[in-house]
């Protein structure tokens, strides 16, 4: 019996367009598997030569010093990242070159070049200074989406102060329990975030969390929406008045390539907030060469990451790869449907987007608001489309492919985690040809593989644990304060390997398939099935948008299938719907997955980075109380409709 059944078939695959190819940095398949076998051949020798691209203050002495699962990269190096992102550029061509293009939500812009950027990083890490924070201290960063967040976190950089973002969506709460757990000492912030069209208190609620958070001892405000808000004399101090005061010039403080550069909290399910600790050189080196190579980035190119920085995509894709790279990187504050629909679209066509990195999420959404709102706008400039967070359901990549990218842009579904830093399985896309709904190959220096509940590799087509087999440079390196979590969460269940908590298959191309996480398998009958394929068989139902599948204990089966779905927009509720989508799965993918019971619904639970929260589906079904740590939930008022939604 296999640890994880699978049973979607898709079959449709495609090359990447010989254009692109032609322009690519890695051409041809071959070029990849000979770069690849190089890359695990060799590791060392690999990223030693890679990271030879990278400005170093004191060249390291050893590549990898590997004491499982502790592992430790350029030893003995130093550098600085905020000085591989700015002054390395400025010092070149690009001084004038936009580094940062921003759109606010009210449609206000704003570009910074590489020689803006620059001064306004030394401005703010003179500011820290000023308010004693050294080398080693801890930051929080509390932030709408605005240019000051992404400069917060290189000024941090640049003088060795650790920082922790926070999601500007997190209650105080939330903010409070992860600025105690890192022992922040200063928050930085603004009045407020614009999200659809209101304001977010984001200095209320930093108010309430320094309530319980004595470590903290100055707020910097950032002034964004103008509200007044209240000013605690000797703690509070506004952004623009300290700027105004700082001196430009900061040098780059050189920094231990192991000197920790963030903590960046994924909520564990229960307790204390999981802090994930990145460190400085491996972190850089693998951020910026996935981002020249997956997103194919050239000099020409205006790049749009759509995630926050809250999320550990923003912290890589927003800020730190593509500043690397010194190529220019867009910024958007606000929500996708404000004021309408077409918002993503208007500002494709408004700023020249030619590269485009969204969330499965995102794409369902504008799925179902439909597809008159991107035909609205010419997107011709996009060349390349990526996606994050979670499978993509192949109907979903159909989508993307053919409406957004106008059947010519290749798309990249990079699979990474908050853990691994940087992306970890992915097409690069002038090389390897994609099929809807597969992370593909895994990327240089690599070794994943999906293996069964004793840690032994599983033959091609079957489901099981995805692992990685060798450390990588951006690698999580501990859990704050907490190195037996570290132990605990990533290296027991099968000793010396990390497990990332995914379950996957690999095709008989090699090629990866996520099928969701371990957590979510549901038991039916003895089969075990992960949520990503039943789920894209239901998406694949032309009159489906969404759907989240869960187990239901059942005294029979062991558990029964229960899905949440979510129609496109405007389709009448019906009893025949219902059975017919019961027989659409069947037909799709067998009997063993026909859901016992589905249950429409306007809405998922899910985070603010877009993932369903299926343990939350899991209550609601059994008809439980929710328990756990609802804090990442993005829309509270899904949970109580949701429960009023019964068959
Ligand atoms: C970058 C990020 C990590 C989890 C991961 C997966 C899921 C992310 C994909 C994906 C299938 C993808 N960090 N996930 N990307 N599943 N295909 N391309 O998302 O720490 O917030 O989440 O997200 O389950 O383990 S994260």
């Amino acid at each position: 019996m296999a640890d994880i059944e699978s049973v979607l078939k898709e079959s449709r695959i495609f090359e990447p367009p010989s254009t692109f190819r032609q322009a690519a940095h890695v051409k041809s398949l071959e070029e990849y598997r000979a770069l690849y076998r190089r890359s695990v051949d060799e590791p060392e020798a690999f990223w030693g030569e890679q990271a030879e691209s990278l400005r170093w203050s004191k060249r390291w002495e050893r590549v990898l010093e590997w004491d499982p699962p502790f592992a430790s990269w350029f030893v003995g190096g130093c550098l600085n990242l905020s000085e591989n992102c700015l002054d390395r550029h400025v010092a070149t061509w690009r001084k004038n070159k936009a580094a940062l293009v921003w759109e606010g939500e009210p449609g206000d812009t704003r570009v910074l070049t590489y020689h803006d950027l620059l001064r306004e990083v030394c401005r703010f890490a003179n500011v820290l200074k000023a308010l004693g924070v050294v080398k080693g201290d801890r930051v929080g960063i509390y932030m709408p989406m605005i240019p000051e967040a992404a400069v917060a976190m290189l000024a941090c950089a640049r003088i060795g102060a650790t920082h922790s973002v926070v999601f500007g969506g997190f209650s105080a709460e939330a903010l409070r329990d992860r600025m105690n757990d890192a022992q922040a000492r200063v928050i930085v912030t603004a009045d407020g975030a614009y999200r659809r069209g209101a304001v977010v208190p984001l200095k209320a609620n930093v108010d309430a969390a320094l309530a319980g958070a004595p470590s903290v001892e100055n707020v910097v405000v950032v002034r964004r929406t103008g509200e007044e808000v209240p000013f605690h004399a000797g703690r509070d101090h506004w952004w623009h008045e300290l700027m105004e005061a700082a001196s430009a010039q900061c040098p780059a403080e050189p920094l231990d390539a192991e000197h920790p550069l963030f903590i960046l909290y994924t909520s564990g399910t229960t307790g204390r907030p999981k802090g994930v600790v990145h460190t400085t050189g491996g972190y850089l080196l693998q951020a910026s060469l996935t981002m020249k190579l997956v997103f194919d980035v050239k000099d020409e190119d205006t790049y749009w990451c759509t995630a926050d920085i809250g999320w550990v995509t923003g912290h890589s894709y927003v800020v730190y790869a593509p500043l690397a790279n010194g190529a220019t990187t867009f910024m958007y504050e606000g929500a996708p449907n404000h004021p309408e629909p077409d918002r993503f679209w208007r500002i494709v066509e408004r700023h020249g987007i030619t590269v485009l990195y969204t969330a499965p999420t995102a794409i369902r959404a504008f799925v179902r608001w439909g597809e008159q709102w991107p035909r609205k706008h010419d997107l011709t400039s996009l060349r390349l489309l990526g996606t994050v967070g979670e499978p993509i359901n192949p109907e979903a990549w159909m989508w993307y492919h053919s409406v957004i990218g106008g059947g010519r842009c290749p798309i990249v579904d990079t699979w990474w985690q908050t853990e691994t830093g940087a992306i970890m399985i992915t097409p690069l896309p002038g090389a390897i040809a994609t099929k809807p709904g597969s992370g593909t190959l895994p990327f240089f220096g690599v070794e994943p593989e999906v293996v069964d509940k004793d840690g032994h590799a599983v033959p091609p087509g079957a489901g099981g644990y995805l692992v990685i087999k060798k450390p990588w440079p951006s690698m999580l390196r501990t859990v704050y304060g907490d190195p037996e979590r570290y132990v605990e969460t990533y290296w027991k269940r099968f000793p010396g390997i990390y497990f990332t908590g995914d379950g996957a298959r690999r095709d008989a191309d090699g090629y990866f398939w996520i099928m969701g996480r371990v957590d979510d398998v549901i038991n039916v009958a003895g089969h075990r099935l992960g949520t990503m394929e039943v789920e894209s068989a239901l998406v694949s139902h032309p009159r489906v948008a969404e759907a989240a599948v869960v187990g239901r204990p059942d005294e029979l089966k062991g558990q029964a299938l229960v899905a949440f779905v979510t129609l496109q927009a405007g389709i009448a509720l019906n009893e025949g719907l219902r059975a017919e989508l019961k027989e659409h799965v069947v037909k799709e993918i067998g009997a063993i997955a026909r859901p016992d019971e589905i249950r429409f619904s306007e809405a998922l639970p899910k985070t603010r980075s877009g993932k369903i929260m299926r343990r939350l589906l899991r209550d609601i079904a059994a008809g439980r109380d929710t328990i756990g740590d609802t804090t990442t939930l993005e829309d509270y008022s899904v949970l109580a409709r949701l429960r009023e939604e019964e068959e």
